[in-house]
């Protein structure tokens, strides 16, 4: 796809983009799950990620934007276009956060998106097709792994049946806490799940150091690296901490943290490029002096290299067996994602469009995953950066600038109206 260079209203559009209107937004959905140190923890399906949906139905509603469904909970607010059949194109990100989460990762593309459609407005700005703003269901996958679960039904990578039985830490079903979301605006419009997509643009801030290290407000994304997601279970048998001898037991603590050992030096990478994390373990029966029968452990795994993290990848089960000893292992992938380079030509419009305002920019990976690795299976896709304050995120300390976060935003408004006036 050959993009035209970005005409006026375009501009237009990006000029009439409210830093504080922006900055305001993101304040009162921090507000929403607000945890001690500025965090939030905001839970895909919970009652905080309910109120979330409620605050931005309202924002919406306020600016005449029609909002709908579909069956796994991704919620869609439509500008329309001069051609309401045209194929809409979209922006958006994902409401939920980590359990320690900050006030930008995600909301961020979904608030910038909203003010785009705002500016679009303000500017008496028309586009052909429809743009659509999207907050994907369960980004994070922290609560009901494994993440982007919204965006990867939409695609049409997984059902909604593949994860109702999916158990929070407390034991609630994925399938349970979906039909209270729902249920929680029964007004808004149901849509079938799937496209078409004219195109697909998410704003979110970097979670990594380039940008602020260069200077630079805005960053041109060029793709995602590969990740891949496993549980694994060990299980053993229950036994007296103090009368059982340790040669006789099957202690699946013990051949658990053997496996991690192994799966570390399996990743390890003095050019430090591969990334390998244990966030999450559930150990049964969980007492002092009970030896466990059960652990249930988490595998991130993630390469830029789409041959180095199949090899990686296909070495998980493997590796865990053979450090398996007299217990049992189930392990199961949940997440496959190759490396994704986004399109191009969009990824040549962000640059367009933030030169043409006067903001120089850099291309950039991203080493986070993003709702747009599925999308960009179905549509020309690109993503905008903004930096973050030394590039923390997944943690309270998250923080970025206003002016930043406005700049992103305005370079979103041009893009998007440049991609709805081809
Ligand atoms: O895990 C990730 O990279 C994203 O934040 N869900
Ligand atoms: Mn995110
Ligand atoms: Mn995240």
């Amino acid at each position: 796809m050959t993009m035209p260079a970005l005409r006026e209203d375009a501009l237009a559009a990006a000029a009439a983009v409210d830093e504080r209107r922006l900055w305001d937004r993101l304040a009162a959905m921090a507000q929403i799950g607000a945890i001690p140190g500025q965090g939030v923890n905001r839970p895909a399906l919970s009652p905080e990620d309910i109120e979330a949906r409620a605050l931005l139905l309202s924002w919406a509603d306020s600016l005449g934007l029609s909002a709908s469904v579909d069956a796994i909970g991704n919620l869609f607010l439509r500008r329309e276009g001069l051609d309401p059949s045209a194929p809409p194109v979209m922006t958006g990100s994902h409401m939920d956060t980590q359990p320690k989460g900050g006030r930008f990762d995600g909301i961020y593309g979904v608030v910038a998106g909203l003010e785009a459609l705002q500016a679009m407005d303000a500017a008496g700005v028309r586009t052909r097709a429809p743009v659509e703003v999207v907050a994907w269901t369960n980004e994070e996958g922290g609560r009901f792994p494994p993440c982007t679960m919204g965006s990867m039904v939409f695609a049409g990578a997984c059902r909604v049946e593949d994860f109702v039985d999916v158990r929070d830490n407390a034991g609630i079903r994925l399938g349970d806490a979906l039909a209270a979301t729902l249920a929680a605006t029964p007004d808004t419009a149901r849509r079938p799940a799937g496209g078409p997509v004219a195109a697909y643009v998410e704003a979110h801030i970097e979670q990594g150091p380039l940008l602020e290290a260069a200077g630079l407000q805005v960053g041109a994304v060029t793709g995602v690296q590969g990740m891949r997601w496993f549980n694994v279970e060990v299980s053993g048998e229950s036994a007296h901490a103090g009368t059982a001898p340790v040669s006789l037991r099957r202690d699946a603590l013990r051949e658990a943290v053997a496996m991690i050992a192994a799966l570390r030096e399996l990743t390890d990478d003095p050019s430090d490029i591969t990334r390998f994390t244990v966030g999450r373990m559930l150990v049964t029966p969980n007492s002092p002096n009970s030896v466990p029968s059960h652990v249930l452990f988490s595998v991130d795994i993630r390469h830029p290299d789409r041959a180095t993290i199949a090899r990686l990848g296909d070495a998980v089960e493997p590796t865990c067996r053979a450090q398996a000893r007299a217990c049992t292992v189930t392990v199961t992938p949940t997440l496959h994602d190759d490396p994704t380079t986004f399109d191009p030509s969009v990824v040549d419009l962000v640059e367009s469009a933030a030169g043409a305002l006067g903001l120089p920019t850099m291309r950039l990976p991203s080493g986070a995953s993003h709702d747009a690795m599925y999308l960009a299976r179905m549509c020309p896709t690109g993503m905008v950066f903004v930096p973050c304050e030394r590039g923390i995120s997944h943690n309270e300390a998250e923080n970025a600038k206003p002016s930043d976060l406005a700049a992103g935003a305005r370079v979103l408004a041009a893009t998007l109206a440049g991609l709805a006036n081809r």
